[in-house]
């Protein structure tokens, strides 16, 4: 090596030269549509990470149950420009003497973690008997990847669609208001910036009604107009579909032109960065799923959510189509579909809940497994805040569930219902009979044990283990 070569580099410049080039750095991303559980998931995955010598937690985790890990430290995240993941204020809140679920997020966001273990590896005990594994775990919204499909699509077959979407109840009355400000203000006539923002501004009152509560729907399209990250304001994300294309002639500055050069910029700057600066980096990635979220809304919600789901996993099929061939060269090696909230559901109920998302996502890991990438599905819970009980019903025991419900103070036993192993039919809706109900976190007597939760190990094990 040529004498001052190192000077021009700082020690942990060097340190992670050495690290990237040892393969001791992996990107573990964490994604799912709103409120499926991301932040809770990375926060109990690192709370236990950081305990992880001290309790006896994580059984299935190979390395923690090995006695190689020496410690864990949560360190400066490498990407400067990407938020900081904040485990200070979540683990604070689900820690505290009344614990309280963190707040929800809109955005990409980034923290690292330095695993340092004992090697059993033949060449690296003789290299390091210590060695690192920096894992940078990145929390990104799913409904970023409701995107991707709009990269195949023109102004005019995308506006089509979601007009088409529009016609059907509760979409229907759902846009009257964006649909009768389209109808009146004529798409071949210049526009001005008044008329394009209030056009997009009640174009995206249109979907957060889609999303509230009461209508669960999740097939939202742009995404970013609903997870606007750090676009929130941005001028890029003004503009909407158009209910019919002028079928005369329009000139460059008219309402319609206007609209469809900002979609393709979209496009452009929006999703396409996103998978080029971001997705194509991730080495592992988890899909956090809440189907039983997905049965209490009712038929059309279930349907909608089940076809976002399975639009998500469209940029997981990477390589299989020359369209998106941009993608490829993409390095997620494993993938873990996870059913979150497992302890939502009576234990008997797991292997319901897993069989139930395979069945959901048959297709789709298919074809991820067809190229190369190692898949999985389990259900578990990042938090458990539930305990199996008993009850006795017309003279049977039958399992059920013990906890404090989100709107109360005082714990309740219940029985929320069987996890089916089919997609239900609109007809199961009928009886009432999913009640699956949210939790308060538990108090923890101990904070320096690791959250209690289930399966979160296996999760580890899938996603990391092999890197050890
Ligand atoms: N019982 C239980 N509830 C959970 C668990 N994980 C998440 N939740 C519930 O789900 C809610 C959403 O969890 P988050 O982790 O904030 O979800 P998110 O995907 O980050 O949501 P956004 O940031 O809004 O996209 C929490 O406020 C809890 O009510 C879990 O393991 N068990
Ligand atoms: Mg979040």
């Amino acid at each position: 090596m040529k004498k001052g070569l190192l000077a021009r580099f700082s020690p942990s410049q060097i340190d992670e030269n050495i690290n990237r080039s040892l393969d001791r750095q992996v990107k573990l991303a964490v994604t799912g549509l709103s409120r499926s559980g991301k932040t809770v998931f990375i926060t109990s995955l690192i709370h236990q990470l950081l305990h992880a010598t001290d309790s006896n937690q994580l059984p299935f985790f190979r390395l923690a149950n090995s006695g190689r890990l020496r410690g864990v430290k949560a360190m400066q995240q490498p990407d400067l420009h990407v938020p900081a993941f904040r485990y200070d204020q979540s683990v604070a809140q689900l820690c505290a003497q009344s614990p309280a679920w963190p707040e929800p997020t809109s955005g990409i966001s980034e923290i690292r973690l330095a695993i340092r273990y004992r090697s059993d590896n033949t060449f690296f005990k003789h290299v390091s008997p210590i060695s690192t594994l920096n894992v940078d775990i990145i929390d990104y919204p799913g409904e970023w990847l409701l995107d991707l499909p709009l990269l195949e699509l023109s102004f005019e077959q995308w506006s089509q669609q979601i007009a088409e979407a529009c016609q059907r109840e509760p979409r229907l009355s759902l846009s009257a208001e964006w649909r009768a400000f389209m109808e009146k203000t004529p798409l071949d006539k210049p526009v001005s910036e008044t008329t394009l923002r209030e056009a997009s501004a009640l174009y995206t009152d249109f979907l957060f009604s889609c999303k509230a509560k009461e209508h669960g729907l999740t097939l939202l399209q742009p995404g970013r107009f609903t997870m606007a990250g750090d676009l929130k304001g941005a001028p890029l994300l003004e503009f909407c579909p158009v209910l019919n294309a002028p079928s005369g002639r329009y000139s460059d500055d008219s309402f319609f032109a206007v609209l469809k050069k900002r979609y393709e910029s979209y496009k452009e700057h929006v999703v396409k960065k996103f998978y080029t600066e971001h997705f194509a980096s991730f080495d592992r990635q988890i899909v956090l799923i809440d189907i039983l979220r997905m049965f209490n809304i009712g038929s059309t919600a279930f349907d909608d959510t089940r076809s976002a789901l399975n639009m998500v996993l469209k940029s997981f099929e990477y390589g299989k189509s020359g369209l998106f061939s941009w993608l490829f060269g993409l390095k997620i090696d494993r993938l873990l579909f996870a059913a979150t909230k497992a302890d939502h559901a009576t234990p008997d109920q797991l292997p319901n809940m897993e069989k139930f998302l395979q069945q959901m996502l048959a297709k789709s890991q298919q074809n991820a497994s067809f190229e190369g990438v190692s898949t999985q599905t389990m259900a578990l819970a990042s938090v458990k805040c539930t305990q199996a009980a008993e009850a006795n019903f017309q003279g049977r025991k039958i399992p059920c569930i013990k906890g404090v419900p989100l709107a109360a103070a005082q714990p309740v036993a219940l029985f929320p219902g069987e996890v089916p192993i089919d997609i239900p039919v609109a007809e199961d809706w009928t009886q009432e009979r999913f009640k699956f109900i949210e939790f308060k976190p538990p108090r923890l007597a101990n904070i320096h044990g690791g959250l209690p939760h289930i399966r979160l190990d296996r999760a580890l094990e899938f996603l990391l283990g092999d890197k050890f």
